[in-house]
């Protein structure tokens, strides 16, 4: 039951996201290695885009140090990746970097879109030439591989001035913009200092979507209060006789791909040497990039309640996080791992016998086998983001959950709580309720949870797919620029 693709074969989707879904590192060509060393990497947005069949081109930046190579490096390096991988690079000063996405990127956009205290420094002036200078050297690169009829689909909060600088260029460009993380309400995203720069690049997109109807209704009534002549339509903003369209479009993940991994021997032996080390023992798994945002913390402290309030369940479970190095040039996240060490080490020394621990914790990240094989085993899978775009770790557990019917304990804050109506929610916030729905989950019945379990994977294997994500929005971008023309027209 897939969908049509609605592009001819003369139109190319232009992808545009910060990075390319490869890590570079510089070779020793003296030890035989090649000059550039390229390793595919992982992540939400990878993840997603990943999963869609439709023919794309990608342009991204490669990350730091590709800035400050010399320019006959940098060319060598841009013909490696278009030969290799078909991406595009984007190059930019590491100086110029560090602002844009440490600073500007992660320190502001990114905690305040998640309603987390905000770093109000991250906005200075300097921050902000820079994150309009790395938004104008993408739109260089977009610009030099721009064919009229093209498709261009910008990706997430580092270019949020991508459309605007595009528009200015090409007045009739098809110009689509994808959100990932959430969008906040208008009394948070007021406090921007480029609040105004920012919602008018937007503007500039034929289309704009995101993740859950709240992000888009937040983003609605921003423009309304934010921007003179806004008015709100029933399909999207009115403003200088621009109308871009607003969509709600739950990205989703390639589910086949995980149930193939389940068949393959490697991911088989994992799970047959997970179960027989936690022989008996209910499995509880969360995975999640070290974020502050992730609610790892207050997972922490659910898991001590539950030993606490249900002293039963001591030796009877076992808690097994992953927890994957994430922004670590970031002070904030420096000071997370921390934090989530010393709990770890604190909650198990307090519960944990000689012969039990209660948490298995590791930071850094699993392969594709092994991560399948921790979802497959796994009673239950707790996400506690305090806010969360989506979350595909959610979907992904669920893909791979046939058979066992585990349970999905899910935060009321991850934007899958909207999709996945098969879960156990909770408010992560509330200690000692995430430590009683963890409880009831991992005690429910196998009909309630065969029938949880039903209703989501269904959802995450059919309907709500990344193919079928990238298909609806490519398919809406055409009818977004067809209206906007429209009113052109007028
Ligand atoms: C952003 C938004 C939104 C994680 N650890 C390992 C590993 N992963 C993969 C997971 C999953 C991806 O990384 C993480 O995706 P999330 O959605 O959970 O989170 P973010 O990275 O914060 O993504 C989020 C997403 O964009 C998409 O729009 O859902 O809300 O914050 O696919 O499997 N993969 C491997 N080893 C690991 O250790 N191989």
């Amino acid at each position: 039951d897939q969908m049509e693709p609605v592009t001819s074969q003369a139109t190319r989707i232009l992808v545009v996201s910060n990075r390319l879904p490869i890590n570079f590192s510089l070779g020793d060509p003296t030890k035989g290695e090649p000059e550039f060393v390229l390793k595919p990497s992982s992540g939400g947005l990878v993840t997603g885009l990943r999963g869609c069949s439709l023919p794309f081109t990608w342009i991204g930046w490669l990350g730091f140090g590709t800035g400050s190579l010399p320019k006959d490096a940098q060319d060598r390096l841009r013909a490696v990746v278009q030969r290799d991988y078909s991406f595009i690079p984007v190059f930019f000063p590491d100086e110029i970097a560090s602002d844009y996405y440490n600073v500007y990127s992660n320190q502001l956009l990114w905690p305040v879109f998640h309603y987390q205290k905000q770093n109000i420094f991250a906005a200075n002036p300097k921050a902000w030439a820079a994150y309009q200078a790395a938004n104008k050297a993408f739109a260089a690169v977009v610009g030099e591989q721009y064919r009229p009829g093209d498709l261009v689909w910008v990706h997430d909060y580092q270019l949020c001035l991508l459309p605007g600088y595009l528009r200015e260029e090409h007045p009739t460009m098809t110009i689509g913009f994808f959100l990932h993380i959430p969008f906040p309400s208008s009394e948070v995203f007021r406090t921007v200092p480029q609040r105004r720069e920012i919602l008018d690049s937007l503007l500039d997109a034929n289309l704009v979507g995101f993740h859950a109807f709240e992000f888009a209704r937040h983003f609605c009534s921003s423009c309304q209060r934010l921007i003179m002549d806004a008015e709100t339509t029933q399909n999207g903003i009115l403003s200088r006789g621009r109308l871009t369209t607003v969509m709600t479009d739950p990205i989703g993940i390639d589910a086949t791909k995980f149930l193939k991994l389940l068949e393959q021997d490697e991911t088989k032996d994992h799970i047959s040497q997970l179960l027989a080390e936690f022989d008996k023992k209910k499995i509880i798994v969360g995975v999640d990039r070290v974020d502050y945002t992730k609610g790892l913390v207050l997972k922490l402290l659910a898991i001590e309640q539950l030993l606490k309030s249900h002293p039963e369940m001591r030796e009877k479970f076992v808690f097994l996080q992953v927890g994957v190095p994430s922004r670590q040039d970031v002070e904030e996240y420096q000071d997370l791992v921390r934090e989530v060490n010393g709990l770890v080490g604190r909650i198990n020394a307090e519960f944990g016998a000689l012969h039990w621990m209660p948490i298995r914790y590791i930071n850094r990240s699993v392969d594709q086998p092994y991560l399948a094989a921790l979802y497959a085993v796994a009673d239950a899978c707790l996400v506690s983001s305090t806010r969360d775009g989506m979350n595909l770790v959610a979907l992904e557990y669920v893909a791979c959950q046939e058979g066992r019917y585990g349970a999905l304990v899910l935060s009321e804050f991850a934007g899958a709580a909207s999709s996945l109506p098969g879960s156990f929610i909770h408010n992560p916030w509330n200690i000692g309720e995430t430590a009683e729905v963890l409880y009831n989950a991992l005690i429910a019945s196998e009909e309630e949870r065969r029938l949880k379990h039903r209703r989501n994977f269904e959802i995450v294997t059919r309907t709500g797919t990344a193919d079928r994500w990238a298909n609806l929005f490519i398919e809406e971008l055409g009818k977004a620029y067809a209206a906007s023309s429209a009113i052109l027209a007028e």
